[in-house]
């Protein structure tokens, strides 16, 4: 029995799908591959949730990675009567990064766009609404149309941004559960976007509410120090550490690693990871900060500046759950399945 499998990630190109298809299906299978275990009909006529199991744990040892075996006598005339099968599975295998992904905290600013922020209280995981925040308050914050998009990344709603009024704007909004036990480790991941005209002493952000406000974490631009790229600072400017990665006006991503111990914590940014493949290599890292518990977060800044689907969680895979295929995107990876399946046929 001869077997090849689908390898592609989230979000991927249907042109990328297709040729690491083929370059799987000309390598043959590899030591440690997925390996088909069940003859063509079994395979159509598999409904049940055993073969799907396997392919989201195969899938979820891949870390984000989607794994589908087709026995090559698997015959265009059978899928096609099988199709709404060969859709099931493939979906369930697709979602399951998704599906691991629960991060303990999340806000997609899924709210009316034109609003303001404050009094907001959607996503999960706050104890509460959004409120005014630092110095002027979040008078100047508000709900602005479409979701701030990262490549392979979920997203949904809209995004919140601060607009361009001169001044110091704040909103802040308390966690349910405070994070930041000594010996813990957990994950914060938010994008961000600038807007043009932002001068070197403006500063936009997010900041941990720290136990001692002087402690606070602020990640985002810097409007002291080092003002064109990304930092880890003391909420204030003290103690920053800034990445290499220069401020432009494209969304970024920001995740940041926590690492809570006894005295000063670490904090590790990632600006821009690659996701799914794996741990990713620290842009910066800030040492010497002791934020104790975390019971909040702030947004803070000058003036325009976007920010959107903020998430806390576990781990790195919590705080970076895959974007879920448009439906337009099986069709497409469908009418691929299907041409390839009749090229390895004619092959044959
Ligand atoms: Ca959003
Ligand atoms: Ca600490």
């Amino acid at each position: 029995m001869y077997s090849f499998e689908f390898v592609c990630q989230q979000g991927e190109a249907i042109a990328l799908f297709r040729r690491q298809v083929r370059a799987r299906a000309a390598a043959g299978c590899a030591s440690g591959d997925l390996v088909a275990c069940t003859r063509a009909k079994q395979t159509i006529e598999t409904r049940d949730s055993r073969r799907k199991n396997r392919i989201e744990t195969r899938a979820a040892q891949h870390r984000g990675l989607v794994l589908v075996d087709i026995n090559k006598s698997f015959v265009i005339m059978k899928l096609s009567k099988s199709l709404s099968c060969v859709l099931l599975v493939a979906a369930g295998a697709l979602s399951t990064r998704a599906a691991m992904a629960a991060p303990v905290v999340h806000e997609a600013f899924d709210y009316a766009a034109g609003s303001g922020l404050v009094g907001n209280s959607g996503g999960s995981g706050f104890g509460g609404a959004w409120q005014n925040g630092l110095f002027s308050g979040g008078s100047q914050f508000g709900v602005a149309a479409g979701s701030l998009a990262y490549p392979g990344l979920a997203g949904t709603g809209n995004s919140g941004a601060e607009d361009s009024a001169a001044g110091y704007w704040g909103v802040r909004r308390s966690l349910a559960t405070s994070i930041g036990a000594d010996g813990t480790t957990g994950y914060l991941s938010f994008l961000i976007r600038g807007t043009a005209g932002a001068n070197a002493s403006d500063f936009f952000g997010l900041y941990l509410e720290a136990t001692n406000p002087a402690s606070d974490v602020f990640i985002g631009k810097g409007g002291g120090g080092v003002t064109d790229r990304w930092v880890i600072e003391r909420r204030g400017g003290q103690d920053q550490v800034a990445s290499d990665d220069v401020i432009d006006a494209m969304t970024t991503l920001l995740v940041l690693r926590m690492d809570f111990a006894a005295g000063a914590d670490t904090f590790s940014l990632f600006v821009n990871p690659q996701l799914g493949a794996g741990a990713p290599t620290a842009d910066a890292v800030n040492g010497f900060i002791d934020a104790g518990a975390i019971a909040g977060i702030g947004l803070f800044g000058s003036r325009g500046w976007s920010i959107d689907e903020i998430r806390i969680g576990d781990t790195l895979a919590d705080v970076t759950p895959a974007a879920v295929p448009e439906p337009a995107t099986w069709t497409l990876s469908l009418v691929a399945l299907l041409g390839l399946l009749g090229t390895r046929r004619r092959a044959a």
